[in-house]
């Protein structure tokens, strides 16, 4: 039988690409550049399936590409899909699917990292002490504030988000309240309170912590209006997608000093940080690594195999999205 060709565009952990040769006819991306939109292009006429990621902006015009061999599925390293165009996949017949659940430790870990980061102003005084500006212990300057008894607003209470609440409540003494578009679902932590708005979220909060997928309906999710809802002794936190949040508008509040500060994960323009951002020192900056230990990255691209293997033994992937 003549095995599926799959093309990879990005480098993947040693045992992920070993399970891939010995089960495909593989085109890996040793140099991990960035496949630009030919490369995409070309990719989807040469290839059975792509195994690709967050950056592969695959849209409707690269899904149309094809001939006589056409890719069939997208097996995507990562649970958000917004930089795949679904709706024209699922119109051209292309399968896509993601990996969820093996990444929720690892990205609740980071959200409350930088939920620590930004209440605790470790950027600020790592930043001085670096700098030799640290003079010698004192009582009284650069205080942060504690968690216990505050309340964490959890904005997309899913998998990721129930992972961070039960951290904040169970390993920090907070409170959680927490907002879903969808009213159907009854959060797993113990005494958190679904709220009914999102306004009422951004009032009540003293740290707000995004976990909504970076869809159409998301983007500016958290705007200037909304921002200026927020305490200015509260905390906003991203580790979801960049889009959630208008930048420009969540610059001009740190700025202000209309909020207390900001832990980010991800950004609206990535690779580009605006540099206005990096200027401040009441925010923390990290570069999109919410999933980036070697195990998670191990386990989501096992699932990302797992799909493929499924769909060219004609079975229906596990984790199928369109
Ligand atoms: C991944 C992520 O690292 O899974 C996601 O949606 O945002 C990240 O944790 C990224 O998607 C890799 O493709």
């Amino acid at each position: 039988m003549v095995r599926p060709r799959i093309i990879v565009t990005r480098k993947l952990p040693e045992p992920v690409e070993a399970r891939l040769k010995a089960l495909f006819t593989v085109a890996f991306n040793p140099s991990d550049e960035p496949f630009g939109k030919q490369k995409l292009i070309k990719a989807m006429t040469r290839a059975d399936g792509i195994l690709c990621a967050f950056g592969d902006n695959i849209d409707a015009e690269v899904l149309q590409a094809g001939g006589a061999r056409k890719a069939q599925i997208l097996a995507n390293f990562g649970v958000g899909t917004n930089h795949i165009d679904l709706e024209a996949a699922e119109e051209l017949g292309v399968v896509v699917t993601n990996t969820p659940g093996v990444l929720n430790d690892a990205t609740a870990d980071l959200a409350m990292a930088l939920i620590l980061a930004s209440t605790r102003r470790m950027w600020m005084h790592e930043n001085r002490l670096r700098r030799g500006e640290w003079q010698g212990f004192d009582l009284t300057s650069g205080l942060g504030c504690s968690l216990r008894d505050k309340v964490l607003g959890v904005v997309g209470m899913g998998r990721i988000g129930t992972a961070l609440a039960m951290r904040a409540h169970f390993g920090f003494g907070m409170k959680v309240i927490y907002f879903n578009r969808s009213k159907v679902f009854a959060a797993a932590v113990p005494k958190a309170e679904s709220v009914d708005s999102i306004e009422e979220l951004m009032a009540q909060a003293d740290v707000i912590s995004l976990h909504v997928p970076g869809d159409a309906e998301n983007r500016h999710l958290i705007n200037a209006e909304r921002l200026a809802m927020m305490k200015p002794t509260a905390h906003l936190v991203n580790t979801a997608r960049g889009d959630v949040v208008d930048e420009t508008a969540l610059i001009e509040a740190l700025q202000k000093g209309a909020i207390a500060g900001a832990g980010l994960d991800v950004f609206e323009h990535e690779p580009a940080v605006p540099e206005a951002l990096k200027a401040l020192d009441n925010v923390t900056l990290l570069p999109h690594i919410g999933s980036a230990t070697l195990e998670t990255r191990i386990a989501m691209g096992m699932r990302a195999v797992d799909n493929l293997q499924a769909h060219f033994s004609d079975q229906v992937p596990p984790h199928q999205v369109v």
